[in-house]
């Protein structure tokens, strides 16, 4: 038998008023119910360490189902910096809503504990990706978009590719730009947005600039990369960790599903083609991504079910089969 209405709507109240706490425990908003994202505590550019050439002298912490954390370490493994930099994977632990090591790391059973010990403000959050120096017994910075920089400046391997390279530099700030605001963290104005005008504003963001990059993939008569190069660049490392977990997590649990992916064809195979670079499927987890996001946002999926959800291999699978009139089937 279905409860009473009265007891229903007492029942919704309580629950907008309870959600409205949690979401603000994922995030801060404005007024108007925008997310906004919070400040990280070591954001600046740091010089290249004297030791930076030093066999393990740095750690890159990264945490599987973070995005920014992903943008890191497909930075760090596209330039072959495993010589000179190790990776360590910290665990999440929801119920503590936070970051641990697996076992102890410098004396450290969290993550915040080793910012502590790294001098952060005691209020800031511990969050990956975090590149660790041994030898000042600190975090450098944890700025993803100051990591990349600093990781792609780094002594590599003289194979080693330049993400940035200075003839393309003005067009990969400017999608950077563009990228960070409307697609990177795009995803999660959408989902941790607190009104339906916030929600609206964000996914139209998001999908007009996919809708850019769609346009300018096509247009570009090189070799698919998002700047032209005959490699990719930090544009298109940002776009990767988004756009892989676009079906897996932020269309289902953020809301970000008005243009499937197999409707923008050049993005889609762009995805295919950056995939299947060496090192990167290394750094795809899928079955973790989801418990993670559907398992740690409470606010958004109370039930804590981790739904099933498309096969990783079916969303780097193709070229896509083009329909008549140029359309993917
Ligand atoms: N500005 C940071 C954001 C990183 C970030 O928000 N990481 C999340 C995981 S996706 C985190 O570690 N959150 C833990 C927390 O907020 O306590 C960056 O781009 O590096």
């Amino acid at each position: 038998m279905a409860p009473p209405a009265p007891l229903v709507r007492s029942a919704r109240q309580l629950w907008q008023c309870q959600w409205r706490l949690l979401m603000g425990g994922l995030g801060p908003a404005d007024r108007q119910g925008r997310y906004r994202r919070p400040a990280a505590a070591f954001t600046a550019l740091p010089p290249l360490p004297e030791d930076a050439a030093e066999p393990g002298g740095h750690v890159l912490i990264v945490g599987r189902s973070c995005p920014w954390a992903h943008r890191a370490w497909l930075t760090w493994s596209l330039r072959g910096l495993a010589p000179t930099i190790e990776t360590l994977m910290v665990v999440p632990d929801p119920a503590a809503g936070r970051w641990r090591f697996s076992q102890p790391f410098e004396g450290c059973d969290t993550l915040i504990e080793l910012y502590r010990r790294s001098g952060a403000d005691p209020r800031a959050r511990a969050t990956v990706p975090a590149l660790y120096s041994r030898r000042q017994g600190k975090i450098l910075v944890n700025e993803s978009a100051r990591l990349i920089e600093l990781l792609n400046g780094w002594p590599a391997p003289a194979d080693a590719p330049d993400l940035a390279p200075d003839i393309d530099r003005a067009a990969i700030a400017a999608w950077r730009e563009r990228l960070q605001g409307d697609v990177n963290d795009g995803v999660y104005r959408c989902g941790f947005a607190r009104t339906q005008a916030a929600y609206d504003e964000a996914e139209t963001a998001l999908f007009a600039a996919l809708d850019a990059v769609e346009a300018s993939l096509a247009d570009q008569k090189g070799t698919g990369w998002l700047c032209g190069g005959p490699v990719p660049s930090l544009a298109d490392v940002v776009l990767f960790p988004t756009l892989i977990r676009l079906e897996l997590v932020y269309a289902p649990l953020f809301g970000c599903s008005r243009t499937p992916l197999w409707q923008l064809p050049h993005l889609w195979e762009w995805r295919r083609r950056f995939h299947g670079l060496e090192g990167v499927a290394a750094t795809c987890f899928p079955a973790a991504w989801r418990a993670d996001y559907f398992g740690a946002l409470f606010p958004l999926h109370p039930s804590g079910i981790v739904p099933a959800g498309p096969d990783l291999a079916t969303l780097v699978a193709g070229p896509f089969p083009a329909a008549p009139g140029g359309r993917p089937r």
